[in-house]
């Protein structure tokens, strides 16, 4: 009995702090918050493990993780119980508390971020005495004739209490995953969101893609990448959930003069749309950490202009709602016509929630980690040398401009194809000075010069093609890519870390 009163007493603390955390608060469920700071506080090598075993399920597999140490942490507390009974409690409060403590140490908690775990930690301590005093006074599991006439009702209540706080535990814990879910007003701002911005007058717009800018029948992917297509890189367990009626961006440090802006004050400043290639630098030679949308959004050089930055702060960090940090070469920001944005819109409608609803932050040129924070929560102008970043202190570079690159998309790897001309295409990207030239070749054969697509705009990838005749057996394709520097990509191969990979992207085929 003492282990079931254990059991059910976590079970209502986390049910009730999920239902409170849904209705004030999602990140702070207490259930949620300590999976963050799992991650927060893991070495390195065990978030990089983590990855590796468990790809994108990596987040289920800690969430239910902590539930198997939830219950085997009750179910010790409760054995410990039938001797000490202060044993019993004193685990419900520990766990409370060490909730409480995930909500203080995450990033940027606020007061109403406390309610769900305190509320977790009241009602998981009233559970485990109320229940428990009830089992002590009648005599808990010891079953039989459990003796007097009265035993019989004592123990009907002592089973009623208990169905009642698990039915009270299903009913919390069912409304709480229902509203974190359908999260919270998230949708429906969303769509108001996407309204709006529909609705507000451009003051930039990007021009339409032409069909000449790809060459889809050739196999390579669409110029802009569907929403639900682009690649998606964050460490957040569960997706921050801010309504875009109740976020703020506050933009301060070594500034003149603070700045906090909600997304009304954005609205009102000129909207402008941009179509810009995002390239994660995990991306290997080869790979798809690279897509392309059309933002909307406002840019960010004239509004940290208006704050005033201190000539000093040679650092832009900036802080996503989950804690996650980035920092970004405040020159590079304020580079004339480098474009950086404050994004609300991402290929026509408001940001999705995986791509940082309501607000982001997108630098043309940058890899990701230094530059496109989702959930945009904070703006400190300071130092590189007074402040590190959530990827450097894991070993990545402090600066990390993206490198030349180019992939093959067709013909598929391995693929059989009959003898004669052979079309090859893919992307080439070299942002933000954008593709002068492709070239492709067979084994160790003369480069063949690749036919560009148009340029849409050099902060955007480059489609390109190219034959070649192919004598029947095996064949390497290679490719490399020329920018507008002039700089025609390396061939020597790095893995991603430090600050990207590089090398030339080759497909082996076998002409029949
Ligand atoms: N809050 C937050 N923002 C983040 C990250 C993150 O882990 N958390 N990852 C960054 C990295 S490494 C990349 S490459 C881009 C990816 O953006 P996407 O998921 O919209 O493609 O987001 C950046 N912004
Ligand atoms: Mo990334």
């Amino acid at each position: 009995m003492a282990i079931l009163v254990e059991l059910l007493a976590i079970a209502a603390a986390v049910a009730s702090g999920h239902l409170v955390a849904a209705l004030v608060a999602p990140a702070s469920s207490p259930f949620v918050a300590v999976g963050d700071a799992v991650v927060r506080l893991s070495p390195q090598p065990v978030v990089e493990f983590a990855k590796s075993a468990f790809g994108t399920a990596d987040k289920p597999v800690l969430l239910a993780g902590i539930g198997v140490l939830l219950v085997l942490l009750g179910a010790l507390a409760g054995l410990a119980a039938r001797r000490r009974p202060a044993v019993g409690t004193a685990a419900v409060a520990a766990l409370g508390l060490l909730a409480v403590a995930a909500v203080l140490t995450g990033p940027v908690p606020t007061a109403t971020d406390l309610a769900a775990p305190v509320v977790a930690l009241v009602v998981g301590v009233a559970v485990q005495r109320g229940l428990d005093r009830l089992a002590r006074r009648h005599g808990g599991t010891r079953t039989g004739s459990g003796g007097s006439g009265d035993g019989v009702p004592r123990r009907t209540v002592l089973a009623g209490a208990s169905a009642a706080v698990a039915a009270g535990t299903l009913v919390a814990g069912g409304a709480g995953l229902a509203l974190s879910s359908s999260g919270s007003g998230i949708a429906a701002s969303r769509v108001a969101l996407t309204g709006r911005l529909a609705a507000a007058t451009l003051a930039e717009t990007a021009p339409p893609v032409p069909a000449s800018a790809a060459f889809p029948q050739l196999g390579t992917v669409p110029f802009v990448t569907p929403n639900a297509d682009f690649y998606r890189i964050d460490v957040a367990l569960t997706i921050p959930a801010v309504r875009a009626e109740d976020w703020s961006l506050r933009v301060h440090g070594r500034v003149g003069r603070e700045l906090v802006l909600t997304v009304d004050d954005l609205l009102r400043r000129p909207l402008v749309q941009r179509t810009i290639t995002m390239t994660c630098v995990s991306n290997t030679v080869g790979g798809n950490l690279v897509s392309t949308a059309d933002f909307v959004g406002v840019e960010l050089a004239p509004l940290l202009l208006e704050a005033g930055v201190d000539p000093s702060a040679d650092q832009i960090v900036s802080t996503s709602r989950d804690g996650w940090t980035a920092g970004t070469p405040t020159a590079t920001v304020l580079e004339p016509g480098r474009g950086a944005l404050l994004a609300l819109g991402m290929n026509g409608e408001a940001l999705p929630v995986e791509h940082g609803f309501p607000v982001r932050m997108v630098v043309p040129g940058l890899y990701g980690y230094v530059s496109a924070t989702k959930w945009l929560a904070d703006i400190e102008l300071t130092t590189f040398a007074e402040r590190s970043v959530y990827w450097r202190d894991r070993g990545w570079a402090e600066r990390a401009p993206i490198k030349t690159q180019c992939r093959i998309d067709a013909p598929v790897g391995f693929s059989k194809l009959p003898a004669g001309r052979v079309q090859v295409a893919g992307v080439a990207w070299a942002q933000p000075v954008g593709i002068t030239a492709v070239e492709v070749r067979a084994d160790d054969g003369p480069w063949v010069r690749a036919e560009l697509a148009t340029e849409v705009n050099p902060n955007t990838w480059r489609m390109w093609r190219a034959e070649l005749d192919l004598s029947p057996g095996s064949h390497t394709l290679t490719a490399r890519a020329t920018d507008r520097r002039g700089l025609v990509q390396t061939d020597v191969r790095v893995e991603p870390i430090p600050d990207g990979a590089t090398g030339w992207p080759s497909t082996i085929v076998t002409v029949v």
